[in-house]
């Protein structure tokens, strides 16, 4: 048995996250982590809610909320939609949680004495018009590196770089739009990243086995002249975890806190110590995940994101990390990190600023949290951007889930109540058609859990479909229905290597479809061992075994359907 620490990025908490946002760190990390649960590791699955800086401080102003207030109930909202999508994290914790507060202190003090934190006297945009500091996002303008016009103060969505609000073009307030914009002088803390460049360079040259896309992104960074700036981790904010060193002021800092993308990854670990608090467990609990010289030299750490969280988290976090080990201390870097591109809805993109696309909660209005998580994983924007459309959804579900899957469980099942009874058949022994689906399952589900090892998420998908087409090809070959009037014992042979077939795609269907498998394994009132040795998984269900028949697991999406949803969901959300 393996121990394995998975963590999603951490969706921000200013609203709903639409599926782009679901397909490009949480769902992924939630296939993995249920992978890994079915092989029977030990598997700790963190995600949280990003709750500081200055998109929670917009949000709750446009919602005419208290931030501390907004943050709790859109806390509940994505808790109770990340349910709603079966995402089995052990805890969805909160960055604004004491235990971050007090962890990313610990951190900077720990940065202080490592030498790499400095304080400096900056020069800050001041908005006259707002009668405030503009930091990050609360300014907009056009991104130096690309000329993109909407970049952000603290990153260019279009080119990835991260920037400090004084570098934009053309800058503007993106609280009032205002253009009557200072630079005043300010003093903060800055993270002296460039301090770590050979150490970093050297960690990221030997993770050979990780996708190009993180690398690339890693490595663009760390090589362009001024990809790895000193970074300001200090903000002129109220609502944020404030800046002291430990448990000590820092003298100069008040009224300041850290900034956003400083504590957020730290949450990573918070996460872990609000998962054992809730629950009344020691801190050797949280710190056998996380630090080594307490049990995390054996923990496998995998990471899931976006490809714009890239820098942050192969650059920034890393230099976090490893600037409080040059300490003495021993925190656990990452093994490993899944990255993906966009999806893109409908011909354009999908848009939480622009309520354009589909959001978690619509999507759940419509339909179960499988259909979604079929259709999503099995277009995994991996290698490249993908594309929502619901020609292609309805497509996926109708011909993958309803005809392929659905189908062989309910005529399997069926047939057999009809002309059997509700337990496995006896009699008729397998033949060469029950040999061949054996070794062909055989060499697929080798295949399969090598993808599912790999995090291949597009092709393990497509392995799977290809295994459920077996037992729906097979089926059709030996049509037990007409077997039945001839041979009744061939007829039972047939169906009792179909309902093992259930079992298994019970088993291998879990990280995809959770409800649906769950409802399989159920029907066949069996466990979910995981098949190592696929002829033996295969006879798990003995002739006498009682099974019931399940509910269809999955209905078509009809022509009206599509239509009626892709008018409603075609304009923007108001
Ligand atoms: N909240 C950005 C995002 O949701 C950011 C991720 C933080 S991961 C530590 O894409
Ligand atoms: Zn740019």
């Amino acid at each position: 048995m393996s121990r394995v620490l998975i963590t999603s990025a951490i969706p921000y908490i200013n609203g709903i996250k639409h599926l782009g946002n679901l397909v490009g760190s949480m769902l992924p990390a939630d296939l993995y982590a249920r992978y890994r649960r079915g092989r029977g590791d030990e598997v700790l699955f963190l995600c949280a809610t990003d709750e500081h800086g200055t998109p929670a401080e917009i949000a709750a102003q446009k919602a005419g909320k208290p931030v501390a207030e907004y943050c709790a109930e859109m806390w509940q909202t994505q808790k109770s939609l990340s349910d709603g999508f079966l995402l089995s994290f052990d805890k969805f914790g909160r960055s604004s949680s004491p235990q971050n507060h007090a962890l990313t202190q610990h951190f900077a003090a720990k940065l202080h004495d490592a030498g790499l934190i400095e304080e400096r006297t900056e020069t800050q945009v001041y908005s006259n018009a707002d009668g405030r500091f503009l930091p990050d996002r609360y300014i907009e303008g056009t991104c130096p590196n690309c000329g993109y016009d909407k970049a952000r103060g603290d990153q260019c969505e279009n080119c990835t770089k991260q920037l400090d609000p004084v570098d934009l073009i053309e800058p503007r307030s993106a609280i009032s739009g205002s253009t009557d914009l200072e630079v005043r002088e300010t003093k903060h803390l800055y993270l002296l990243q460039s301090k770590m460049r050979d150490e970093l360079r050297s960690w990221i040259d030997t993770r050979e086995d990780w996708p190009v896309l993180t690398t690339s992104i890693a490595k663009k960074w760390l090589d362009d002249g001024d990809g790895l700036q000193d970074r300001g981790i200090t903000r002129d904010l109220e609502w944020g975890v404030p800046v002291r060193r430990g448990d000590a002021d820092w003298p100069g800092m008040e009224g300041k806190v850290f900034y956003v993308w400083f504590d957020a990854p730290i949450e990573y670990i918070a996460c872990a110590n609000e998962w054992t608090a809730e629950r009344g467990m020691p801190d050797a609990d949280w710190q056998r995940w996380w630090r080594t010289d307490h049990g995390a030299d054996d923990v496998r750490y995998v990471q899931f994101m976006g490809k714009d969280n890239v820098p942050f988290h192969t650059l920034s976090f890393p230099v976090t990390i490893m600037g409080a080990n040059s300490t003495g201390e021993d925190w656990k870097l990452v093994d490993y990190i899944k990255s993906f591109n966009y999806l893109n809805y409908d011909g354009g993109q999908f848009s939480t600023s622009q309520g354009r696309g589909v959001f978690m909660d619509q999507a759940l209005s419509i339909l179960p949290a499988d259909y979604w998580r079929w259709y999503l994983l099995r277009n995994a924007p991996e290698n490249g951007d993908s594309e929502f459309t619901w020609e292609t959804f309805q497509a996926a579900s109708n011909r993958d889930l309803a005809d392929v899957l659905g189908n062989f469980v309910s005529r399997v099942t069926k047939f057999c109540r009809s002309k059997f009874d509700e337990t496995v058949p006896e009699g008729g022994t397998y033949g060469p058609e029950e040999e061949a689906v054996i070794a062909d399952l055989t060499t697929r589900v080798a295949e399969y859990t090598r993808l599912m090892d790999a995090i291949e998420i597009r092709k393990a998908a497509a392995e799977l479909r290809a295994i459920w087409v077996v037992g729906n090809e097979y089926l059709q070959r030996t049509a037990p229905w007409s077997a039945f009037k001839e041979d009744p014992d061939r007829a039972a042979a047939i169906i009792r290597l179909s309902l093992n077939l259930i079992r298994l795609y019970g088993i291998l269907s879990q990280p995809f479809i959770p409800d649906a498998a769950d409802a399989m394994l159920k029907a066949m009132r069996t466990d979910a061992a995981w098949p190592n040795d696929v002829p033996q998984a295969l006879s798990a269900l003995p002739a006498g075994h009682a099974f019931d028949v399940p509910e269809n697991l999955f209905a078509k999406i009809t022509d009206d359907q599509r239509e009626d949803w892709s008018t409603r969901f075609s304009g923007t959300r108001t």
